[in-house]
């Protein structure tokens, strides 16, 4: 006869009480943070883990409930996605396997780098938060500065339901919301004296588009960040498919600009000297 398994009894009220009890706890921590990431895609998640790994108090705030942004969807929905060195090195650092096709060229399987960067970030201390629309940027003048986001469930946007949201302070924001770069557009379109514009990416160059998409990663405007898509997005860089070299070293570039500020030194936080 099979062993029975004796499954623990929990009174409803007990998951209920322990759910909101524990949330509350981290979101009055996260209210006011070092860096805040908007986007979990491959940019935000890497940035995530190396500002964390640097010792920042590190939030991730991603509007759908799953993370990974663009890296699911593999090459139009084939599930293998290209890596060209030297962005390997951050695939090592999270264990994630690769296929080396030529020199310096690898295949990745989609699945597995998303949940293996994620699960990088998540391990180094960042909270990622899911679920969670970031629709505005707290803005102080003098010099004109970010310092902070407005955020919002995704659910209530989607509904549209008129809520008020929330703010939440940080000493730098990072947009790695992708093509539309979502930060940098709310706040180039609210705050006309930060001088931003997006103009949007240019089609396809793939080999340039990595290498300036890494140049140009960079601190647009006091406070705020880009990496990823969004740079190619606010310098009108062209699109480069799928091949996530540039996304990754983005990334790491990132929070190693983020971390020497706020840090007031230049650590080596990543494997690559940016
Ligand atoms: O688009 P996404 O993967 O951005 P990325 O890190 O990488 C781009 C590549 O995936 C690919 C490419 C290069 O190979 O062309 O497209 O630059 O991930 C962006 C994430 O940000 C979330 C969005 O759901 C996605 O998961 N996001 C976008 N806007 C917001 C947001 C917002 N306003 N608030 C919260 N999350």
């Amino acid at each position: 006869m099979l062993p029975i398994v004796k499954v623990r009894e929990v009174e409803e009220e007990k998951i209920t009480r322990a759910i909101i009890q524990k949330t509350m706890e981290d979101w009055l921590d996260i209210a006011e943070n070092d860096v805040t990431i908007v986007g979990a895609g491959p940019s935000g998640l890497t940035a995530a883990m190396y500002a964390a790994r640097a010792g920042l108090k590190t939030v991730l705030f991603e509007r759908r409930l799953s993370f990974g942004g663009g890296i699911g969807g593999g090459g139009m929905q084939f599930h293998k996605i290209i890596v060209e060195s030297p962005a390997d090195k951050i695939l090592r650092d999270v264990n994630c396997r690769m296929e080396q096709l030529e020199d310096d060229l690898f295949i990745v399987d989609a699945a597995e780098m998303m949940v293996k960067l994620a699960s990088g970030a998540i391990d180094a201390g960042a909270k990622i938060i899911l679920g969670v629309t970031v629709d505005d940027v707290i803005y102080r003048d003098n010099p004109p500065r970010i310092v902070g986001v407005v955020i919002q469930w995704s659910s209530v946007i989607m509904a549209g339901l008129h809520v008020d949201p929330l703010g939440i302070k940080a000493k730098a924001v990072v947009d790695c919301t992708g093509h539309d770069a979502e930060v940098l557009s709310v706040a180039s379109k609210k705050i006309p004296e930060l001088n931003i514009t997006v103009a949007g990416e240019k089609s396809m160059w793939t080999s340039r588009a990595e290498k300036l998409t890494v140049e140009r990663t960079r601190e647009v405007c006091p406070g705020l960040f880009v990496a990823g898509m969004a740079v190619a997005a606010v310098d009108q860089i062209p699109r480069m498919g799928p091949i996530f070299g540039g996304m990754l070293l983005s990334g790491a570039k990132v929070a190693q600009l983020v971390a020497s500020k706020i840090l007031g030194k230049t650590l080596k936080i990543t494997p690559i000297d940016f």
